[in-house]
């Protein structure tokens, strides 16, 4: 196949998923371009995979630069120079819009008829795409993809309920770890880095945004802290970040905090990690509680959107209430107090991972987009041995 795959380039999950999954499906032989305004983080060079970049105009008329066209513009030079069969945007805004803008081009003025494939990955859906000034146009470019997949069953039934896409199948084909990079390991020389030798190290990953609500992050931590010595991690950045500081200051844990920003190598602090909070409103995946879970980590959240798919109530983690953080900080002591308990967890967590190994999801990925090139212009489903020609 030869394909292209447009993402965010920022540290985010869409931008982590399409990117390995771009790497994993070269590495099978296929032939991949990656479009973005920068190279995305996780992107490294490698035998069929390219990467273009959106050149952004700066006309000083312009107060917003209009990306959108920019990116199709780009999409309808691809398709053309390197024979592209399908488009597969990851995060509907704008990519989906772009790409459809594209292909209405090429079939019009070159009479190239190239596939469009979107992968949902959360407020894409949830938030942006519902907004009133975004959902028109989202609702009928999602609408016109020839594939839609979502990581979630969750996902996929918000999208049915929000845009009433009653029409169109969203293929459920869940997000993947590399389960040979996240895996248990040894985490002392960071513990003792961070200054955590001898009490529980409490992490947090995400791009601080509302959603992710770091506040209950240390409204829970700050609970735990009452019977645990503990330290927390926050790796990342984004708004909320400073907030996040300036409560642990006003309920007196900030000493315990360590800020740590973006970190490339995130497995070796979660190897050294012994709960894992993720307290966001409704998660569509949870990509790093599934890469906590791979290194052994149980991970302390909320019965909310599609984090119940990936980490197991009871058995890999702790979900509370929504709003529940209490409940967090409180159950979490009680676990990390509970050494057999928390052990049992530790292992239990590695073994959830394990369904969600790359192997297999890559080959759902690339059997569907295969199926795709091989429908003809009407659809029609195709038997994906027809498609894989390896
Ligand atoms: O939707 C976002 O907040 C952005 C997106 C991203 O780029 O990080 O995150 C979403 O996609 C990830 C990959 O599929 C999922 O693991 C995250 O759960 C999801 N975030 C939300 O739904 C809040």
């Amino acid at each position: 196949m030869r394909l292209a795959v447009v993402c965010y380039p920022t540290y985010g999950g869409s931008g982590v998923v399409a990117t390995e999954l771009a790497q994993q499906l070269a590495s099978r032989g296929n032939e991949v371009h990656v479009i973005s305004y920068e190279p995305p983080f996780r992107f490294s060079e490698q035998p069929n995979l390219f990467f273009h970049r959106v050149e952004v105009s700066d006309y000083p008329l312009f107060r917003y630069q209009p990306y959108s066209l920019n990116l199709a513009n780009k999409l309808i030079e691809l398709v053309e120079e390197y024979g592209v069969e399908v488009v597969h945007s990851h995060y509907a805004i704008p990519h989906a819009q772009a790409a459809w803008m594209a292909r209405e081009v090429l079939r019009e003025e070159r009479k190239l008829d190239v596939k469009l494939a979107c992968t949902l990955h959360g407020t894409d859906i949830t938030l942006v795409g519902k907004e009133r000034s975004f959902f028109e146009l989202t609702r009928f470019a999602i609408q016109r993809q020839d594939l839609l997949t979502a990581p979630s069953a969750w996902l996929a039934e918000e999208t049915q309920r929000e845009f009433h896409t009653t029409d169109h199948n969203i293929e459920v084909i869940p997000n993947f770890v590399d389960l040979e990079r996240f895996r248990p390991g040894d985490g002392s020389e960071i513990r003792r880095q961070l200054g955590a030798e001898g009490c529980d190290l409490i992490t947090h990953v995400s791009n601080f945004r509302p959603v992710k609500r770091v506040e209950d992050v240390i409204r829970g931590f700050a609970v735990l802290r009452r019977s645990r010595k503990a330290v927390l991690a926050l790796v990342g950045d984004g708004p909320d970040l400073a907030k996040a500081e300036k409560l642990a200051q006003i309920l007196k844990v900030r000493d315990d905090v360590r800020i740590l920003g973006k970190l490339d190598r995130l497995e070796s602090i979660l190897q050294a990690t012994d709960l894992f909070f993720l307290p966001s409103v409704a998660e569509s995946f949870g990509l790093s509680a599934l890469e906590a879970q791979a290194c052994g980590v149980p991970v302390i959240g909320y019965h909310a959107g599609g984090l119940p798919e990936v980490v197991i109530d009871g058995e890999t983690g702790i979900l509370c209430p929504e709003g529940g953080d209490v409940c967090m900080g409180s159950l979490g002591a009680d676990l990390l107090q509970d050494t057999e308990r928390w052990q049992g967890m530790r292992t239990a967590s590695r073994r959830n991972a394990e369904r969600f190994a790359a192997g297999p999801i890559v080959e759902a990925y690339e059997k569907a987009l295969c199926r795709l090139i091989h429908s003809g212009s009407s659809g029609g489903p195709q038997p994906a041995e027809d498609c894989l020609q390896r």
